[in-house]
């Protein structure tokens, strides 16, 4: 089993390329022993003529299960790997093959030449509808290289004439790479470069299965400051303050934290939330996933047009008070947020509005939408608010599922989810959900900060305590597909 490890830090969110992906940008090639990283799971294309070198770079660095030769699903078909007739049958099952190991979220390289664009359109799509990152490896190899190797295999039949067009293929597309959806773009040039380079894999930025726990799980923040610092400490954290007396960080022996985002928007101190959250997750005593309004806020801050509404006006004002430096602090960090965490083993998924099996520990736009948004219809209700689906009703996975987004008087337990979002913003509760223990610890809302476009019940009186399982309940006979945004995810306006 090759060694794994995880990015030691996230990529910035560029719009081109989710920090999901764990891809680094595109790269030319210069200098030699190049590093590759890879992210585990993804598929990889291995780009180069008949010649380049593909199955001998393939075989030194993956496991053989994990190469999807061209030429050996035509030996599958035919009984004969350079049965140039039998290509359409023999990418039809390399399809099959592929599709079947991303499903399952294995790392899967496809040693073909690949130098069509068209054909790698095929595969990133393919790699797209199983929600992980696709990364090309050019190998550049000279002409007279590929050609000598050719001459020394006549059996293939692959005359001059198609290997220089192979080759024209590759450099005349070669520009067309970097926007055909690929998470990072590997290139090799010369027979040197590509046989010093060695293969990096990392884990996506998702995966947290090392982290046992135990952690406090903490709903939606949206700026009120004084709630989570009375919750922090109601929860054993032992809270540091800077020397003007402002929270820096929160620390327990034993525990962490994980936001289930949407610090921002609406409350009375979003500076001071993200102030003492920044702190948490620098010194290691938190993980914070992306909410819509963090997602906006971040969007504000790097300039684009984002309409001031639903309280990111007050994050923005709030925000001209403070220092430049603080606030490029606060463009980095929202920026490098992720969409959601896969902890202990598997065992914990945190999202902000929840996560179906099959988008868990995966990386793709529609896994950042659902992330951020759930599922929502495309349809809005009579408040103006999207529609959302019950995706939880529908919920069989294994892990448990903690998220927020949308505010609820009472937690209820829904086949091992739980939403986490007591609207403390709305006049409710802070609540936090300690796991693996399963006990809700909640402070009560100072006031009400805004009010709910929707009527919040705010249930002012009563601690919440979560709601046992009328577990599990009746799936629907058919939930809808996500719908899939119209646009980017990125761009959707989202009222919660
Ligand atoms: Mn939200």
């Amino acid at each position: 089993m090759p060694a794994t490890s995880s990015v030691p830090c996230q990529p910035l969110m560029t719009g081109a390329t989710p920090p999901e992906s764990g891809g680094t940008p595109v790269t030319g090639g210069a200098a030699a022993a190049r590093e590759l990283v890879v992210p585990e799971p993804s598929l990889v294309l291995l780009v180069g003529a008949s010649g380049s070198g593909k199955s001998t770079f393939a075989r030194a660095r993956f496991k053989p299960t994990e190469v999807v030769s061209s030429d050996f699903c035509r030996a599958l078909v035919a009984d004969d790997e350079d049965d140039q007739m039998a290509t359409a049958d023999a990418f039809e099952v390399l399809r099959v093959i592929v599709g079947k190991r991303l499903a399952a979220g294995r790392l899967t390289v496809v040693d073909a030449t690949n130098v069509r664009s068209d054909a790698r359109r095929g595969l990133v799509a393919l790699a797209r509808e199983h929600d992980v990152p696709s990364v090309a490896i050019v190998l550049d190899a000279p002409a007279e290289v590929c050609l000598a190797r050719n001459a020394a295999r006549p059996e293939r039949g692959i005359s001059e004439r198609v290997v220089r067009e192979q080759l024209d293929q590759l450099h005349g597309e070669r520009s067309a790479l970097s926007g055909e959806g690929f998470a990072a773009v590997h290139t090799l040039v010369g027979v040197a470069e590509i046989d010093a380079a060695t293969v990096q894999r990392a884990s996506l930025p998702s995966d947290l299965r090392s982290q046992p726990g135990p952690f406090d799980v903490i709903g939606d923040v949206h700026g009120c400051a004084a709630e989570l610092a009375a919750l922090l400490g109601r929860l054993g954290y032992r809270l540091a303050r800077d020397g003007a007396g402002r929270l820096i960080g929160a620390r327990h022996p034993d525990r962490r934290v994980v936001f289930v985002g949407d610090l921002v928007d609406r409350g009375p101190d979003v500076p001071g939330v993200l102030g003492l959250v920044m702190g948490m997750v620098e010194a290691g005593d938190a993980w914070c996933v992306r909410g819509n309004h963090d997602n906006r806020l971040a969007r504000a801050l790097r300039g684009r047009d984002v309409r001031r509404s639903h309280g990111l006006a007050e994050s923005l004002d709030q925000l001209a008070a403070e220092p430049a430096e603080f606030r490029a602090r606060v463009e980095r960090f929202l920026d490098g947020l992720v969409s959601h965490y896969v902890l202990d083993g598997g065992r914990l998924v945190v999202a902000h509005a929840g996560l179906i099996e099959r988008y868990q520990g995966r990386a793709s736009r529609r896994v950042q939408a659902f992330c951020m948004f759930g599922h929502t219809t495309g349809e809005t209700d009579e408040y103006g608010l999207p529609v959302r689906y019950p995706w939880a009703r529908d919920y069989r996975g294994p892990a448990m599922v903690l998220y927020g987004h949308t505010p609820v008087p009472t937690p209820e337990w829904v086949n091992n989810t739980l939403c986490l979002d007591t609207g403390c913003v709305f006049g409710g509760w802070l609540t936090a959900l300690r796991y693996p223990e399963r006990e809700l610890v909640a402070v009560p809302a100072a006031r009400v900060y805004y009010q709910s476009a929707k009527p919040f019940p705010a249930n002012r009186l009563a601690e919440p305590v979560a709601v046992a399982a009328r577990e599990p309940t009746a799936p629907s006979a058919a939930p809808p597909e996500p719908s899939r945004p119209a646009v980017e995810s990125t761009n959707q306006e989202d009222k919660r």
